[in-house]
């Protein structure tokens, strides 16, 4: 197996998962900054020329939620999904799908407003929107976790859908208030900094404890 993204990435969630389940893989650091996203050989890859992008095999996958959906489906012993066909398999889906199609593109609105804009004297107004955005669905996601009363997404075992809040949680620590302001959030940010593989994650993308937040 072998994993391209640049560190703190949306590489974080499926990497943190090959370390829970143990499988050896090649990481492959790559600098964002410099536009290696963009690189020609990059886009060979993967030609919407983002991360991170998976290699299994001959086999390669693109899309964070993807990937880690597809690990967990790879390796059922790690017990990151519950079984096929079941409710709790769906409410999986549900998390994944709410966490990759609905809060964090409002992050890449929000660390991105280039993106949707070139004129800069608007970006102002494009991150106070993604803000507001942003704060909405934490508040659904706190909401949903102090409803269930567990610690994780679904209920007391970890799954892919807690390796993404981890994820998306840190992406918010600029932000005037952070998802570790909310307090189902932080209890579920605080037991996925604990697990030993989101802390061999952190150490082999080279991202400082001091700045989890
Ligand atoms: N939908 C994609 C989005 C991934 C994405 O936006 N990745 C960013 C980094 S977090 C990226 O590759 N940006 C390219 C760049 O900044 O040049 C996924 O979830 O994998």
């Amino acid at each position: 197996m072998k994993i391209y993204g640049g560190p703190g990435t949306a590489v974080m969630a499926p990497a943190a998962i090959l370390e829970e389940i143990g499988v050896a893989y090649d990481w492959v650091d790559m600098d964002m900054d410099a536009g290696a996203a963009r690189d020609p050989q990059f886009l060979k890859l993967n030609p919407k020329g983002r991360v991170p992008v998976l290699i299994d095999g001959d086999f390669v996958l693109t899309e964070s939620a993807a990937i880690c959906l597809h690990l967990a489906e790879r390796f059922p012993q790690a017990a990151l999904l519950p079984a096929p066909g079941t409710h709790e398999r769906a409410r999986a889906y549900e998390w994944m799908l709410f966490l990759s199609n609905t809060l964090q593109p409002a992050l890449m609105d929000w660390f991105h407003p280039d993106w949707l804009i070139a004129d800069e004297a608007r970006h102002g107004a494009i991150k106070e929107n993604a803000a507001a955005r942003i704060g909405r669905h934490l508040a659904h996601v706190d909401a949903t976790l102090a409803a269930r009363g567990k610690p994780y997404c679904l209920g007391a075992g970890v799954s892919t859908a807690d390796f993404f809040v981890h994820m998306l949680a840190r992406w918010t620590r600029h932000l005037a208030a952070p998802a570790y302001a909310y307090p189902a959030i932080k209890r579920l940010t605080d037991a996925m900094k604990t697990r030993p593989s989101v802390i061999r994650m952190m150490a082999r993308q080279g991202i400082a404890e001091a700045a989890m937040a």
